[in-house]
């Protein structure tokens, strides 16, 4: 619980030296006017950008108690502006039309592409012009369901620009998933493409997206219009010309296999073409929504996590400058995916608030080799470089040469992000990718945070590998014990954060009740993080993991519940129960227990049929690593699965701990004996 005591890491004097906040003493200053004054601190934050009209009310109110009435978080109520207005028009006038707003590095090396500030306000003008001729409206939700191209970022923008509220489902979810999405989101337009190659794989998009429109007609809701990116094209013979020739030699073209519906179906291209290229932002208020996503939570169905426009503007901006230390003119890098809120605050809203050149990256780390990141860091001078602690652990496996081939001498800051970081990957990231002259930030945040919780700042906290160190501006967290008594000192316990911060979700959509319940219920006045942590004698933080009914595998949360019921549709499956299990590059991963139906048969084949189901259901993230036979499983008294015992079964360890509550304890011996063989 004392110190974890694996060595402090001071900031380099060359980061110090220009930093924004250049000692832990200046970082205290500043820390304790964000909380004690938030109005001073955001307001003086905010004149950075542009309002349409001021704030009226109270520059920021909230209840976090649910015993005094209905949970409300407002920031500048009153005030009117446009959060794309702000990345791109208000860039502009600054006189940074003509500097790239992002590199677009494709899958296959030497396919790549730029684009200014001046030509992506074009493209995302014309795209409004789209939307707006497509019926959208202010309010309207718009699914987004599309690879890592530069026209993901268009579409993003173009609805924050009409004041739609997009929703973007990860290209990686299955139809089933992305059906749910648009039915729970009521999106009338999706937007998608044909496809993408990651590495050598290639997903056709705009098939599983017919496929999740058909599910939603056939639970009585129409998808009116769906938007198609040409990133893949029509297969064309050889010499044919045409089409073929927009692509660089390298990409794969494909030939769509699904039906082309030409009452809803639609070329972007050919919307775009006839679209003016010019479209005055629609004023919003700072409390409308900006956008929506889903995030899994202890029950089955994904929370849809609501933010809006100013709150959020300010916070995805003021961590951006500050956690990266961005200054004008540098390259930076965020390899999530846009589909994540990492994607969202970080490669979309935050950079582009502080007009920042970025990169966006449609492959992945290993392909064509695992010295793909770095010959992109060197390509484009990436000096600001931020991704998951599970790529680096992958990468660590392939070892040094990769990196070493590659100069990667522009890099200053390496940041973290998704899951605890083990300290040999923080060490790992910090001695061989940064050549010990990087500082490292372990940002802790979430979907419902909008952007940095816990995180140091690099020209100015003391590091410790392993640790999310010290609250941003503006957060006030607190760890409390089983009874909601807060902790003093160091200490282990649940995570709470205190007092509302502009970028803190609003609402479930369409759930308010689900949103009180989940995050307000359990400690009345408090913010529940649903992460335990321990807090050591420095004040640091240390985050130990999910406390409630999710795990994190590779960074991304999924719901035991959601996955159960996945198991569940199988005919031969009676019950099921999920637990997390540690892995050495995912840091957790899916171990089921499945009770069979009397007289169905326990094989390889229904394994393979179990893993199948969970694909299609969630997708590929979400397969199980391990499923064993639970001929019964251990339940309480009135009948709960005892997933504590279930954990303990899975790794094997046979102290128990207390199972005098477990209705019948002979099950947990049959459960040790069947343990697969390749755990
Ligand atoms: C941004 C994001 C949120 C959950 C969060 C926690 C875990 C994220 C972390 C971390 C330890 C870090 N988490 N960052 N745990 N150290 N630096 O990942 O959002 O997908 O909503 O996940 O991820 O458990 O509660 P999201």
């Amino acid at each position: 619980m004392a110190d974890k005591g694996e060595g402090v890491y001071m900031p380099h004097d060359h980061i110090r030296e220009n930093s924004h906040v250049s000692s832990i003493e200046q970082y205290h200053k500043m820390y304790k006017e964000s909380v004690e004054n938030p109005e001073a601190f955001w307001g003086k934050i905010a004149e950075n950008f542009y309002w349409k009209s001021q704030c009226t009310g109270k520059f920021w109110e909230y209840n976090y108690d649910v015993r005094q009435g209905e949970i409300f978080i407002k920031w500048m109520a009153g005030a009117t502006t446009n959060v794309c207005y702000n990345c791109l028009d208000h860039n502009i006038e600054k006189g940074l039309g003509d500097s790239v707003a992002f590199y677009w590095e494709g899958n296959y090396p030497g396919d790549a592409s730029q684009i200014t500030y001046n030509e992506l306000l074009k493209e995302v003008c014309k795209c409004a012009n789209v939307l707006i001729n497509k019926g959208v409206k202010k309010g309207d939700r718009v699914a987004i369901y599309m690879p890592m191209i530069v026209e993901l970022v268009v579409a993003m923008l173009a609805c924050a620009r009409i004041g739609a509220v997009h929703s973007i489902v990860f290209g990686g979810f299955s139809a089933d998933s992305l059906a749910g999405r648009i039915l729970d989101s009521k999106s009338s337009v999706l937007i998608t493409a044909d496809g993408v190659y990651r590495g050598e794989k290639m997903l056709n998009l705009k098939d599983i997206s017919d496929t999740a429109i058909q599910e939603c007609q056939d639970a009585g809701f129409t998808v009116t219009s769906c938007i198609v990116v040409r990133h893949l094209g029509e297969k064309r013979e050889p010499g044919a010309g045409g089409d073929v020739e927009h692509h660089p030699p390298k990409r794969p073209c494909i030939k769509l296999q699904t039906k082309w519906h030409n009452d809803r179906d639609c070329w972007w291209h050919d919307l775009m073409a006839d679209a003016s290229d010019q479209f005055e932002p629609v004023w919003l208020d700072a409390e409308d929504p900006l956008f929506m996503l889903y995030t899994s939570g202890s029950t089955g169905k994904p929370k849809g996590v609501l933010h809006t426009q100013a709150g959020y503007m300010l916070y995805a901006a003021t961590t951006t400058k500050y956690v990266f230390d961005y200054k004008p003119g540098e390259i930076y890098w965020c390899t999530a995916d846009i589909g994540w809120i990492t994607g969202h605050s970080y490669i979309t809203y935050g950079p582009m608030l502080n007009g920042a050149t970025s990169v966006i990256f449609e492959g992945m780390p290993l392909w064509p080799d695992a010295g793909r990141m770095w010959e992109i860091v060197d390509k484009y001078k990436v000096s600001k470089f931020y991704t998951a602690p599970t790529a680096i652990r992958t990468l660590m496996k392939f070892g040094e040469d990769y990196v070493k081939k590659h100069s990667r001498k522009s890099l200053k800051v390496l940041g973290t992000v998704g899951e605890p970081i083990n300290p040999e990957a923080w060490l790992w990231y910090y001695n061989v990718i940064g050549d010990k002259r990087c500082s490292i930030v372990d940002t802790y945040w979430q979907t419902e945070t909008g952007g940095h919780v816990l995180t140091p700042l690099p020209g100015a906290t003391p590091a410790k590998p392993g640790s999310a160190t010290l609250p941003f501006f503006g957060q006030v967290p607190a760890v409390v014990n089983e009874n909601g008594e807060e902790l003093d000192g160091p200490c282990e316990g649940y995570l709470v954060l205190k007092q509302p911060w502009p970028g803190q979700m609003r609402t479930v959509y369409g759930d308010h009740q689900r949103f009180e319940r989940t995050y307000f219920q359990k400690f009345p006045g408090y913010y529940l993080t649903g992460d335990g942590c321990i807090r050591d004698k420095d004040g640091y933080y240390w985050i130990t993991g999910r406390t409630d009914d999710t795990m994190n595998v590779s960074g991304h949360l999924l719901s035991t519940a959601e996955i159960e019921s996945a198991l569940i549709e199988h005919s031969a499956v009676a019950e099921a129960a999920v637990v997390s299990y540690p892995h050495s590059i995912k840091g957790e991963c899916v171990y089921c227990f499945v009770t069979l139906k009397e007289g169905k048969l326990f094989n390889d084949a229904l394994v393979g049929e179990l893993k199948g189901k969970v694909r299609q259901k969630i997708g590929p993230i979400a397969v199980p690593e391990y499923i064993q036979n639970a001929p019964g499983l251990p339940k309480t008294r009135s009948g709960k699965i005892m997933r504590r015992v279930l954990r303990k079964i899975a790794r094997n360890q046979q102290d128990l701990g207390d199972i005098s509550t477990m209705a019948d304890s002979s099950v947990v011996e049959v459960l040790f004996q069947n343990r697969p063989k390749n755990v």
